[in-house]
């Protein structure tokens, strides 16, 4: 039979778990600035391939195509650019909506254009941060709830 007071220990790790995996996060403010970003397109990857902003912020990428034509396009956010071979096109949005957003080219470019995506991630990351403080708990749970060999019950 189970002792209450380990029942009570896995009740206090179920809260715990529920209040790490759902409850709203304090409001870090970050005051909104402009971002400027010159991504190089060649075939078929972008450089830099992942960038970060912050909800709000006033994004400008120039895309580069340095060998064919190029597009870039952010899902969500739905918004594209092309850019001619050697040439530089802008492309300008205020990032309003937190999360990571693939980027990705709108243009046919050759055999592996559909595995030319980049990242755009804006805001922080919360549910890796979430997933590691469940993890932590479950670590901490297992260490301190499970009997150890040789220890009477
Ligand atoms: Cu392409």
């Amino acid at each position: 039979m189970r002792r209450p007071r380990t029942a009570s220990a896995w009740l206090l790790a179920v809260l715990a778990g529920g209040v790490l995996a759902f409850a709203p996060l304090p409001r870090t403010h970050v005051a909104p600035t402009q971002r400027h970003f010159r991504i190089e397109a060649s075939s078929f990857r972008f450089t830099p391939s992942n960038v970060a902003v912050n909800v709000g912020d006033s994004v400008t990428i120039d895309l580069v195509a340095t060998d064919v034509v190029h597009g870039l396009y952010v899902d969500g956010y739905d918004v594209k650019v092309t850019a001619d071979p050697g040439r530089t096109a802008s492309l300008a949005f205020v990032a309003q909506r937190a999360g990571m957003f693939r980027m990705r080219c709108s243009i046919t470019c050759g055999s592996l254009h559909p595995f030319m995506i980049g990242k755009l991630h804006v805001g922080r990351n919360e549910l890796l941060w979430r997933a590691a403080a469940l993890a932590l708990l479950m670590c901490v749970v297992a260490l301190t709830l499970t009997p150890l060999r040789g220890r009477r019950p």
